[in-house]
């Protein structure tokens, strides 16, 4: 049978999960090293190691049969692919967060100010859905110290534990989406033999961590 192809973080905070769960599925490879893909010795699929930013786009392009990325990444990108299972690892909560000495109440006293963040995509729907006319300042990093340096009046960032927000003088304000770790497949690809196949293996290896 011809192989598939899965895209998976090369490096960062999915990149370990993702290959202990292939791994616990019985497949065998090389994690990433020097190679940008990885045969699997013992199952038709190769696995590519991507920046996560680009998978929800490999994938929608079909360059790559699925992948493992977070919603919040999907959210962002606007991809049109299919969710085949989420994975409950890299849980974490996209949200606004404000100057711990600010007033804010509501996200209506967000209107006219100007919030920093990397998901411009996702913050600009919030704030429609909430009809709030608010700037949105698109940074690539170090989003929480933009409040400090008087850049903006708000941030809207990823929280896990919440010390980046406190270790920087912000607080917690609303909630814009929740996120984890999501499979997801090129459109059709969920009645292919060895998706299915794979699925069910992913299944049991998340229903025996119950
Ligand atoms: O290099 P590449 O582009 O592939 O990786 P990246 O640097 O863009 O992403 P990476 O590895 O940091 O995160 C990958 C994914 O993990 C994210 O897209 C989320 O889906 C998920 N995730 C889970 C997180 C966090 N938890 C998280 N805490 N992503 C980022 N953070 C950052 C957050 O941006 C903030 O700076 O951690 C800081 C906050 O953490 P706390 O614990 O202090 O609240
Ligand atoms: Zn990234």
């Amino acid at each position: 049978m011809p192989s598939l192809k899965i895209a998976i973080q090369k490096s960062g905070r999915l990149n370990e999960k993702s290959v202990e769960l292939l791994k616990n599925c019985g497949l065998s490879f090389e994690n990433y090293k020097s190679s940008l893909i990885s045969s699997v010795a013992n199952f038709p699929l190769e696995i590519l190691f991507l920046r996560d930013d680009d998978i929800p786009e490999y994938v929608q392009d079909g360059i790559a049969d699925l992948g493992i990325v977070g919603e919040n990444v999907i959210n962002e990108t606007g991809v049109d692919v299919h969710y085949l299972q989420r994975l409950g690892f890299g849980k974490c909560t996209l949200k606004i967060a404000v100057p711990n000495d600010s007033v804010f109440a509501h996200v209506k006293d967000l209107e006219g100010k100007a919030i920093a963040t990397s998901y411009p995509v996702i913050l600009k729907k919030f704030l429609d859905d909430n009809q709030v006319n608010a700037t949105i300042r698109t940074i690539s990093g170090s989003v929480e110290i933009s409040p400090g340096l008087g850049l903006s009046d708000a941030i809207c960032d990823i929280v896990s534990t919440g010390g980046t927000l406190r270790s920087n003088g912000l607080k917690p304000f609303a909630d814009v989406l929740s996120s984890e770790a999501i499979l997801i497949g090129k459109n059709g690809i969920g009645n292919h033999a060895i998706v299915k196949e794979l699925l069910q293996r992913i299944q049991s290896v998340l229903k025996a961590k119950e």
